[in-house]
């Protein structure tokens, strides 16, 4: 499959058209809005989420409820677009209102002037928005759809805030599903509240936090993904977590930890389940991947956020029609949104797997996918 998504900011509305998902799956609508609604929740957040009220509207591609094999046309509105049509219509008539010229250290700002050669910043800053991750997340919920009728299930959440991090018992589905019904979907009670209390302090002081979004994926079979480089499944979740505004690392379970220690204390060693006639792990330190392929473990991502660039308090910049010193410009912004790109996270992430998925089991409709899935599932349990 692939997409290609656009929209600006604030412009009049986010589109995406996605290519090759296979007919007959049923989309439910109420769990693409479900992860739009996510997604825009999250302790932290700033003024432009009391505006969105992001819903899902789907143009082609798709009849009495089902997929037809034709690609897919999903549309969010921009609520915002009614304040700011003056100067964000395609055709509106020049005005300097809103025109930036301060870039923001750690946004897109000022590499986007110098690459595009535009006059004002905000041609730049419109479209490398997270606005964006709206539409991203409805994508990544259709295929979700898809990946659920084979076993695959997603779950999204924060392990830490700043300096705080969460306790997380990564056996305990239910306390990592839970999660998303507190604030900062945090499986961690305790370091909740501290994460809390850390945002607040920033917020305080006119300034910003990042963090760590996860997501695990149980349910996919061992044997998706490739020896080669870039068919390596643990190479394409990087890079669709890397995609996402802000990440700025990422590891495949405790890929980053493990760096420190030694072999013996890294590698998840084999037993063979005779019930479920499946080989497992008494430990899952490498997130479900070994050698760029699925082994049959929940698959762990770790997602390392950094602050939000926009700060109320601005960081030392220059006017780049004056070159004169200055402070960046502050824009209204989240404070932390750590929480949402966990959400997004998740929506990347899912549209890998399922290519994956597609690329070992084919797919022109739901009956030939899953049928084909059911089929190695059961191979797997001969060896
Ligand atoms: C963003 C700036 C803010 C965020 C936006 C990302 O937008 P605005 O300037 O309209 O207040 O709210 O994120 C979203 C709109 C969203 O839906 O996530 C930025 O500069 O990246």
């Amino acid at each position: 499959i692939s997409y290609l998504d656009a929209g600006e900011s604030h412009g009049n509305s986010l589109c995406a058209i996605i290519d090759g998902i296979p007919a007959g799956l049923e989309i439910d609508e109420s769990f693409i809005n479900h992860l739009l609604c996510l997604r825009q929740s999250g302790y932290g957040r700033g003024g432009r989420q009391k505006i969105e009220k992001d819903k899902i509207e789907i143009l082609s591609g798709v009849r009495f409820g089902k997929t037809i094999g034709s690609p897919i046309t999903l549309k969010i509105k921009n609520n915002d677009y009614e304040n700011w049509q003056d100067i964000m219509a395609p055709f509106a008539t020049y005005t300097n209102r809103k025109q930036i010229t301060k870039p923001r250290p750690g946004h897109v700002d000022l590499a986007g002037y110098l690459k595009y050669n535009r006059n004002d910043l905000r041609d730049c800053l419109e479209r490398s928005s997270a606005r964006q991750t709206a539409i991203r997340v409805a994508v990544g919920a259709i295929c979700e759809l898809c990946l659920k009728e084979a076993g695959v299930e997603f779950y999204n959440f924060v392990s830490a805030i700043g300096k705080v991090k969460a306790n997380v018992n990564y056996a305990n589905l239910d306390e990592i599903k839970n999660s998303a019904n507190n604030e900062l979907f945090c499986p961690d009670k305790n370091a909740l509240y501290e994460m809390k209390k850390t945002i607040d302090k920033a917020i305080e002081n006119s300034d910003s936090l990042g963090g760590v979004a996860e997501v695990l994926i149980s349910g996919a079979v061992a044997g998706i993904g490739s020896y080669k480089w870039d068919k390596k499944l643990d190479a394409r979740l990087a890079l669709a977590t890397m995609s996402v505004q802000a990440i700025k690392a990422v590891s495949i379970g405790d890929g980053i930890e493990n760096a420190f220690k030694y072999s013996s204390e890294v590698q998840d060693e084999i037993y063979y389940d005779f019930n479920s006639k499946e080989y497992r792990r008494y430990t899952n330190r490498l997130g479900g991947i070994e050698g760029g392929i699925s082994n049959g473990e929940n698959i762990v991502i770790k997602a390392f956020m950094k602050p939000i660039p926009t700060t109320r308090k601005g960081l030392r910049s220059i006017d780049v029609k004056t070159k004169e010193t200055s402070v960046s410009v502050y824009e209204r912004s989240d404070v932390c949104a750590t929480s949402a790109a966990s959400v997004v996270v998740r929506a990347a992430v899912a549209y890998e797997i399922l290519n994956a998925y597609l690329e070992k089991f084919g797919g022109d409709c739901m009956s030939e996918f899953k049928r084909n899935v059911e089929n190695y599932k059961e191979y797997l349990k001969t060896k």
